[in-house]
């Protein structure tokens, strides 16, 4: 059998918000993620409007990667990393967000930043934003419900985009960027787009609004940086559970072929460039006013995307005859959503699916066949430390070995074309979803608990052993 190829991008992913810490360091404003507090496990996280005194934000320190970047670069580099996905935090370069002039002292911290990854053969890979929008952009813009707001970020975008042409070579534009169709979480339309719903409004109408600028910017943006440097490769993000039906009745089948298209309608947007027909028909259906302007068919025309990555975790299952509910949770359920029979679930209730992740590659590759990324897949889960310091994370390993098993047969057998795997936490980070850091996804465990507390400590897991092998031998061995 054929191999994974020689130039595949073994790596690890994490985002700018999630480990860095020095939340007002050096210029640094604040973000959405900066007013996040902690939630717990089946519990949205609160957003408040400013950073209140006597509440805990995660994010504020996170694992100061800020202050210790060289010596995690160090470690990535041991491990055989050849890519290291991250993102921009937006508000390092421009503080509000509308300020006139970019932060030198952040644009520095990622030269320095990408310089120490290139030192060892470790190719940046970059969302250009991973839930890290200007809080003065959320606040007083309205987010991505203002048109304005799209200039702003074309203007971040054109900012990195020249400052590190040489450095980087693999973008994002925008991180899960499909996250807002789940518009009835709250968080997520604050995290993606700076938007809160106002009593009285249509929230489908104001997520498909602020969806419509997200869209023009990230287009624009991909038009932009191939200006700057055709070599650009330029990507989507998306966040990837499929949904199957419960079983073979037709009506199953083809309410989860049409509950796909919740999946399906941004990379069909960023990856054709173009509106899909169920999308315009949906907004005319529903009387949606969505302000779409002339010339931005053109716009999305001239700005698709190079590759699609996307993050995987789990897969989900409709049942027509169950009933249709909008219960909010952070698993962010569907409509007739049903546990799956065949498969278990993890701590935090996420359906452990790795076949899931080849019927994904395959999906995807049929119906775009551009090049794919799987730019997240991981396990979070409580891990131990041993009174010798070592941590042994079994269930990690065959969560990551399953999956990679899995993408291999994509490739090898059934002839995806997949550009890398860069699995999500390669260190332990503060989790999106609760602000726990008790929810572990790293191969590199980081002393620091849920209430902020630790030594900020890096000690390697089991887990790193094993990911150093499968990348030395190309997985081969597993
Ligand atoms: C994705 C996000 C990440 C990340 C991951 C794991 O949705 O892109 O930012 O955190 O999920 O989720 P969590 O941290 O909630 O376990």
């Amino acid at each position: 059998m054929s191999k994974l190829p020689k130039n595949f991008l073994w790596g690890g992913a994490v985002a700018a918000h999630q480990i860095e810490g020095g939340w007002d360091q050096d210029g640094k404003g604040p973000s959405v993620a900066d007013v996040m507090t902690v939630g717990g496990p089946n519990k949205l996280r609160e957003i408040t409007d400013t950073v209140e005194k006597d509440k805990f934000y995660p994010n504020h320190e996170a694992i100061d990667f800020y202050h210790h970047y060289k010596e995690d670069i160090r470690l990535f580099a041991e491990m055989g990393l050849k890519a290291f996905r991250t993102s921009i935090n937006w508000t390092r370069i421009f503080p509000n967000g509308d300020d006139t002039e970019p932060n030198e002292a952040g644009l520095q911290f990622y030269d320095d930043l990408f310089d120490e990854c290139l030192k060892y053969g470790i190719e940046p890979v970059i969302t250009l934003t991973h839930f890290e929008m200007p809080l003065n952009l959320a606040k007083n813009y309205g987010g991505f419900r203002n048109r304005k707001v799209v200039d702003l970020f074309v203007r971040f975008a054109e900012v990195v985009f020249k400052r590190y042409k040489d450095k980087v070579k693999y973008w994002m534009t925008f991180n899960e960027i499909n996250n807002m169709m789940d518009y009835s979480n709250p968080v997520f339309l604050w995290t993606n787009v700076g938007v809160q719903v106002k009593a009285g409004e249509n929230p489908k109408e104001v997520m498909y609004t602020a969806a419509h600028h997200t869209l023009i910017a990230s287009a624009l943006a991909v038009a932009k940086g191939k200006e700057i440097n055709p070599n650009f490769q330029i990507g989507a993000m998306v966040s990837h559970v499929p949904i199957y039906p419960l079983n073979a009745d037709p009506n199953n089948i083809m309410l989860a072929e049409e509950s796909m298209h919740l999946r399906y309608f941004f990379p069909d947007v960023q990856v054709r460039g173009k509106y899909p027909n169920y999308a315009l028909k949906e907004f005319e259906r529903e009387g949606l006013d969505i302000p779409i302007l002339d010339g931005d068919e053109e716009i999305l025309a001239n700005g698709k995307v190079d590759y699609l990555g996307f993050s995987y975790y789990m897969s989900n299952v409709v049942d027509f005859n169950a009933k249709e509910t909008d219960e909010i949770n952070v698993q962010g359920k569907i409509p007739y959503q049903v546990d799956n029979p065949y498969i278990s679930v993890s701590d935090w209730g996420w359906a452990i699916d790795p076949v899931g992740l080849r019927y994904t590659l395959n999906r995807f590759w049929d119906r775009y066949q551009i090049p794919l990324f799987i730019v997240e897949n991981g396990f979070g889960a409580v891990d131990t430390v041993e009174t010798d310091g070592t941590i042994h994370d079994p269930e990690r390993i065959d969560y990551l070995r399953q999956h990679i098993q899995e993408m291999i047969k994509a490739v090898v057998h059934d002839g995806v074309k997949l550009m890398g795997y860069t699995p999500w936490g390669i260190i332990d980070l503060v989790s999106f979803s609760t602000g726990e850091m008790k929810k572990r996804y790293g191969m590199i465990y980081v002393d620091r608990d849920n209430e902020g507390n630790g030594t900020m400590k890096r000690l390697k897991k089991d887990s790193f052993d094993w990911y150093k092998h499968v990348i030395e031998t190309n997985g081969e061995e597993l």
